[in-house]
């Protein structure tokens, strides 16, 4: 009799448990189970690296085929200065190192934007202007905004050459930022 009592306790529980689970599958419907909708939009706040100066504000907008990469950056010396996504949106180091290298899921050789194989993260170069600001505007092939997320924009002190290994030796990192889901407008 003890047993039996048991028994049904322990029903009664995992019945209890198991209903909002079920409410949640059906409020959830279409998108599986419990899985929210793919981003469209994302964000990165860039900031400067120790002893930098530079900021800036980057969109990444889900286009058909290709992902709108937009904003501005301030603070920068003239001329052009490597542009790339990087694999880890990790700023523990003051340096911005701890983002890693290049986010490069297919495994390829550093490249430019418009070469036939490149890092997924390779943006090429952004170009500023006496003022310091470079305005970016950068259509993105090959690259699923939804696999950016959770990773970081970084901007270097140079020039990448879009080709030298692995980086385009663009110098050292002067601002970073975590990309994150945007709040939708
Ligand atoms: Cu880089």
């Amino acid at each position: 009799m003890v047993k039996l009592n048991s028994l049904i306790l322990a029903l009664a529980a995992a019945a209890l448990f198991a209903a909002p689970q079920t409410i949640r599958a059906d409020h959830h419907e279409g998108h599986g189970e419990g899985a929210p909708p793919l981003p469209t939009e994302a964000v990165a706040v860039l900031a400067p690296t120790e002893g930098n100066n530079v900021k800036g504000l980057i969109m990444l907008t889900k286009k058909d085929g290709y992902v709108h990469v937009w904003g501005e950056v301030h603070g920068l010396t003239p001329g052009e200065h490597g542009f790339h996504i990087h694999e880890f949106g990790d700023l523990r180091k003051p340096d911005g190192t701890s983002a890693g290298g290049h986010f490069n899921p297919d495994g390829h050789d550093h490249g430019g934007p418009g070469d036939e194989k490149h890092h997924a993260g390779d943006l090429g170069n952004i170009t500023a202007g006496d003022d310091g600001v470079a305005k970016v505007d950068i259509k993105a092939k090959g690259l699923h905004l939804h696999f950016t997320v959770g990773r970081s924009i970084v901007v270097h002190a140079g020039k990448d050459d879009l080709k030298s290994q692995p980086s385009g030796d663009a110098g050292p990192r002067v601002a970073v930022g975590v990309i994150g889901i945007a709040q939708s407008k």
